[in-house]
């Protein structure tokens, strides 16, 4: 069933469940000798080309291609639109390597037709912080899907992360492969109720009329906790404290440390906000709620054309309850103007999804380690990861 995936180091479907196997690295790492030294072949009319995103020509490029080709809803009606600046910030961790943001170009006129990217992370997984590549951003373009691309591109990237010495990856895809070490449900926080109806993201429940179901999803004019504030630089170490020491009790998370934090909380602009409470008493910084901006341009409407979604990145909360601090969260994104507040039930979400007037979407977004083996699937709140 799947020729490419059956060929991996992944958990297979056969060995699901069999606890006799062991926990950890499903190959061992081979020596950098043998790891090939030239890229794999691409159909003759392609060529490989190392995307430098620092670039204005080549990230409008990368903007471009995905906009048109990456990833849609079941019934085409939405499509991802990473804007510039998040694929700038996304693709630029903490050490990142330029090597392993990749394109396929067409000889014949140099137009980019694919994509994969790969970032360097610190994961742990239980007790060990293993070296791994978080992979997104892997794209086809639509004429030239079904012709065994993607394998060639996934093979690529390992290639480039193997010659960096890592030998593990995570991924989270909207599809079944195997073998996912758990799968995530996406919820929706209507804001602005109207347009989401009017450009069919939701729709109008049994027995509610417009106005009623505007009034069911009316916030308050203001937050309501006392010393709720945007991050600073000056919080880096504060926030990292409280974010690892949170982060400890899930099974897989990321290992961040002061220059992970600063990078991927501190806010910019329309791509990444995170909030915290210092208290007015204490100074102490006691909890954060972040989100990050990811858009979607909507198909075929006449009177819209891109829906504002914010998503619910990494909440800890130490004194003020979840539930208080994500309303605030909900609050704030409707002051930015975002249509809809976007959530998956990993970490402790379930415990104001529901209350918060969140309901379950039609997507759901599985997660994938590769060359790493886990006895049995988790369940989402005992994951500690969020993949932009
Ligand atoms: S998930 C978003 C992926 N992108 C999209 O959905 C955009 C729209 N779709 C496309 O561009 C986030 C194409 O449909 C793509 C497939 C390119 C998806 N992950 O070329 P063929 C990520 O970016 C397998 C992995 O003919 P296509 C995460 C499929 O199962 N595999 O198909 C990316 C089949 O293999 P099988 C996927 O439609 C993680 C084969 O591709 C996949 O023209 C990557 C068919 O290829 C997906 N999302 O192109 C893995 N979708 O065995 C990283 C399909 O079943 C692994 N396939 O026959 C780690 C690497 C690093 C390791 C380092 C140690
Ligand atoms: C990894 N970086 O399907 C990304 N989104 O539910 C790759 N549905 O927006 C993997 N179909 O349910 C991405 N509205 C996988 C996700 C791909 C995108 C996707 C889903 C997630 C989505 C919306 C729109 C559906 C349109 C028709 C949805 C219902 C909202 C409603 C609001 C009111 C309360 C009940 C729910």
């Amino acid at each position: 069933k799947h020729k490419f995936w059956e060929t991996q180091p992944v958990g297979q479907y056969k060995d699901l469940r069999n606890l006799s196997l062991s926990e950890g690295p499903i190959e061992p790492p081979t020596p950098l000798s043998e790891v090939k030294q030239e890229p794999y072949n691409l159909p003759s009319q392609y060529e490989w080309t190392t995307c430098d995103m620092t670039s204005e020509e080549t990230c409008n490029e990368v903007y471009n291609l995905l906009k048109s080709n990456y990833v849609e809803d079941d019934e085409n009606m939405f499509r991802f639109n990473y804007s510039k600046e998040f694929l700038r910030w996304a693709l630029h961790p903490p050490g990142y390597y330029r090597t392993w943001h990749i394109g396929v170009r067409a000889k014949a006129n140099k137009k980019l037709v694919a994509f994969i990217t790969g970032i360097p992370a610190r994961i742990r997984v239980r007790n060990e912080v293993v070296k791994m590549a978080e992979v997104n951003f892997l794209c086809v373009h639509k004429k030239l899907r079904s012709k065994r691309l993607a394998p060639v591109l996934i093979k690529e990237v390992t290639r480039r992360v193997h010659l960096e010495n890592i030998w593990q990856a995570a991924y989270t895809a909207g599809v079944i492969l195997p073998t996912p070490i758990t799968t995530c449900q996406y919820w929706h926080r209507s804001l602005n109720p109207k347009k989401l109806i009017d450009v069919g993201f939701s729709r109008l429940g049994a027995r509610m009329t417009m106005s009623r179901t505007i009034k069911l999803y009316k916030l308050p004019d203001s937050i309501s906790t006392p010393g709720f504030r945007k991050m600073e630089l000056r919080d880096v170490p504060a926030v990292t404290r409280l974010l690892r020491n949170y982060l400890s009790q899930f099974a897989v998370a990321p290992d961040f440390d002061e220059n992970d934090v600063e990078h991927w909380l501190l806010p910019t602009e329309n791509v990444v906000d995170t909030l915290l409470v210092e208290s007015p008493e204490t100074h102490d910084i006691t909890d954060i709620c972040s989100f990050y901006t990811l858009p979607s341009t909507i198909l075929g409407n006449q009177n819209h054309s891109i829906l504002k979604a914010a998503y619910s990145y990494y909440n800890v909360s130490t004194k003020t309850p979840l539930l208080q601090l994500m309303n605030d969260a909900l609050i704030v994104a409707k002051q930015k103007d975002y249509d809809v507040f976007n959530a998956l039930d990993v970490m402790q979400n379930e415990s104001f999804l529901k209350e918060l007037k969140f309901g379950p979407g039609d997507g759901q977004l599985h997660y994938y380690l590769y060359n790493y083996r886990l006895r049995e699937a988790l369940k989402p709140a005992e994951l500690g990861l969020v993949l932009l």
